[in-house]
């Protein structure tokens, strides 16, 4: 009678690897036995081994994988199954692979808060940059206004309702203005756009206040937005009272289950903005939310999959082109200031004042010919 062999059980199990594209992953584990059969798995199927880029190895006791220049498709969870006549046993490892970067950061802040604070509007006309933000109910629009205004005061501003996570309606239900001390921009925070046609902003309200039609301080009316007859409309604005860079904010973690009737709000929005030729940006929020790697560090914000994933996905869901959007994090819950967060929120506000900046510039031209 033979005998039977000793059951398989790990002595080192793999590891998870995190690596940059281009590079060899290498996962490897040793077992208490030889002669064992092992299976791969990838992402609970079979691995499907392409010559060249998979290179299985047994010798002794130890088995390995090797995946050679790791690409985006590669990323995901690899599970290794060991048996033979006595038993199995099984271990699973995460690969993760970071992009090499895409995009670049100036991850310097001072450079950039003082080209903003020297920042000379190029119409002589105007008194301030007018930034109006609009999104769905939670996106992070108020936070993104609380942001800027931390990084410019140098401490946490919260003045600006954040609400908390777990409500379903908009927190912000007035049209406020919000500036940073004595610097010519102006942020107007917005009631979150719903689903519902009787609930949230009502998109005529967002429009009327695109053209320059809705005063400060104003509160929401979802049922009934705001037209010609109402005593607090302004009914001849000039290009002061006008929005001068339109953003749409979207959570990162939130944009796949968004309503289509959110964005086709949006888009309603976006499409009256482009007629009256206001630029418009993307700003993605909450992207600690979808990946780890930024979470850790947001540095490397421009070599994670995940997030180029999330900004195609808004690109494709809104109908905006990649290099508009930003993605971002907001101060939420640290206590401290980090300037990493802060570049890559300057970066997206640099963009902004630029492009504000030229919509006004085209006016100034513009009036000069007419007289
Ligand atoms: N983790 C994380 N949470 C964020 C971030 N930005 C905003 N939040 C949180 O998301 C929630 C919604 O943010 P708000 O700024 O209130 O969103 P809003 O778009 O103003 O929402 P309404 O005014 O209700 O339409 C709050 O709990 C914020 O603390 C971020 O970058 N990361
Ligand atoms: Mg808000």
């Amino acid at each position: 009678m033979g005998s039977y062999p000793t059951k398989p059980e790990f002595v080192s199990v793999l590891a998870d690897k995190q690596v940059r594209e281009g590079d060899d992953v290498d996962l490897h584990c040793e077992v208490n036995t030889e002669g064992v059969t092992a299976k791969w798995e990838k992402n609970g199927y079979r691995l499907e081994c392409v010559e060249g880029k998979h290179i299985k190895r047994q010798s002794g006791t130890t088995v390995s994988l090797k995946i050679r220049n790791a690409a985006k498709e590669d990323e995901g969870n690899y599970t290794l199954n060991l048996w033979n006549d006595s038993g199995s046993a099984s271990c699973s490892a995460m690969v993760t692979v970071e992009l090499n970067q895409w995009r670049t950061v100036q991850w310097r802040q001072d450079p950039m808060i003082t080209a903003l604070k020297n920042c000379k509007i190029s119409n002589d006309n105007i008194r301030e940059l007018r930034f109006l933000l609009h999104g769905p109910v939670g996106a992070g629009k108020s936070s993104t206004i609380n942001t800027i205004k931390t990084i410019f005061e140098g401490h946490q501003f919260i003045n600006c309702l954040a609400a908390s996570d777990l409500s379903g309606e908009s927190f912000t239900t007035k049209y406020q203005k919000y500036t940073i001390g004595g610097l010519p921009f102006a942020f107007y925070d917005v009631m979150g756009i719903e689903e519902d046609q009787l609930k949230g902003a009502h998109t005529d309200d967002i429009i009327s206040a695109l053209k320059g039609h809705i005063p400060n301080d104003y509160e929401f009316k979802p049922q009934a937005p705001m037209d010609e007859d109402n005593r607090y409309y302004i009914s001849d604005p000039t290009l002061n009272d006008k929005i001068h860079c339109l953003v749409s904010v979207l959570a990162a973690d939130r944009v796949t289950l968004m309503d289509n009737k959110v964005i086709q709000k949006m888009k309603t929005i976006r499409a009256e903005a482009s007629k009256l030729g206001i630029p418009q940006l993307v700003f993605m929020t909450r992207v600690d939310c979808v990946c780890k790697l930024t979470k850790e560090n947001v540095a490397k914000i421009y070599q994670s999959k995940k997030i180029k994933e999330k900004m195609e996905e808004c690109s494709t869901r809104l109908g905006v082109p990649m290099n508009c959007i930003f993605p971002l994090k907001n101060y939420h819950e640290e206590t401290k200031m980090n300037e990493k967060l802060n570049c890559l929120m300057l970066e997206a506000f640099m963009q902004a004042v630029h492009s504000a900046d030229d919509y006004v510039k085209k006016f100034s031209r513009k009036d000069r010919y007419v007289e």
